[in-house]
C-alpha cells in the first residue's frame, strides 16, 4: 500500500472467519475495522489540513518524517506507521494450511536460518522478547539478505533502509480476546495462518527492483 491522502482503510482480503480457530473473527473485526480503520482516519485528520503534503506516499510520509512541520511529526510517524503497519499484516495472513513458499524466498529463509521451523522459532523468540506494544518483522538488506528486526509501538523499518518481507503484530489488541496474555500462543498460532506465498511477493519485489533501493534519503545502517 503506498498511496496517498485522503487514505481509505483496505477491504480485509478473506472473510473475518477465514483464520479460526487461530485468530477469531471477533478479533479480525476490532482489529481491522476499528483498529485499522482510526489509524486511517487520524492519518487523513492529521493531514487535513496541510495540502502540501497530499501527494506524499505513505512510505515518504514515514522515512522522511522528519521533514514534515515538527507538529505533525509524532502523528503522521504513529498514524502512518499504523496504516503501512495493519495494511502489511492483513496482507500476509491468510487461510490456514497455505504454508510453504516454493520460490526464491524458500531458499534465502533455509541459508538463513537452515529451515522455517528454525526461522519461525526465531521470529516468535523476537516477537516475545518484544517489551510492550510493537512488531516482530522479517526484512530484506539492499542485497536480498535477510534478517530478524523489532520495532515499537507503531515504528517501522522502512527509515533503516530495510524492505519489510513479514511482520507479526504483537500490540495485545491483536490476540488479547482468544489469547489473554499468552502471547506465545498467539504466536504458534500466527504461524498456522501466516501467508508465505504473499510474504515471496514482498521479497520478490525486493530482488527484482533495479537499483535496490528507494531510500536515499535515509540514514545508513
Ligand atoms: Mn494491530
Amino acid at each position: 500500500m503506498d498511496g496517498h491522502y485522503p487514505f481509505e482503510l483496505p477491504p480485509l482480503p478473506y472473510s473475518y472467519h477465514a483464520l479460526e480457530p487461530y485468530i477469531d473473527s471477533e478479533t479480525m473485526r476490532l482489529h481491522h475495522d476499528k483498529h485499522f480503520g482510526a489509524y486511517v482516519e487520524n492519518l487523513n485528520r492529521a493531514l487535513e489540513k496541510l495540502p502540501a503534503y497530499h501527494h506524499w506516499p505513505l512510505t515518504r510520509l514515514i522515512r522522511e518524517n522528519g521533514g514534515l512541520p515538527f507538529q505533525l511529526q509524532t502523528a503522521v510517524w504513529n498514524n502512518a506507521g499504523g496504516v503501512y503497519n495493519h495494511d502489511l499484516y492483513f496482507r500476509i495472513l491468510g487461510k490456514p494450511g497455505e504454508k510453504s513458499a516454493p520460490g526464491p524466498l524458500s531458499k534465502a529463509i533455509e541459508t538463513a536460518y537452515g529451515s522455517f521451523e528454525n526461522f519461525e522459532e526465531h521470529l516468535k523468540q523476537s516477537a516475545l522478547s518484544q517489551f510492550g506494544s510493537g512488531y516482530a518483522w522479517l526484512v530484506s538488506d539492499r542485497r536480498g539478505r535477510l534478517k530478524i528486526v523489532t520495532t515499537l509501538n507503531q515504528g517501522t523499518p522502512l527509515p533503516r533502509g530495510f524492505h519489510p518481507i513479514l511482520l507479526v503484530d504483537v500490540w495485545e489488541h491483536a490476540y488479547y480476546l482468544r489469547y489473554r496474555n499468552r502471547r506465545a500462543e498467539y504466536l504458534d498460532a500466527f504461524f498456522h495462518v501466516l501467508n508465505y506465498t504473499e510474504a515471496e511477493n514482498n521479497y520478490l519485489a525486493c530482488i527484482t527492483r533495479p537499483s535496490g533501493n528507494k531510500t536515499t534519503k535515509t540514514r545508513s545502517e
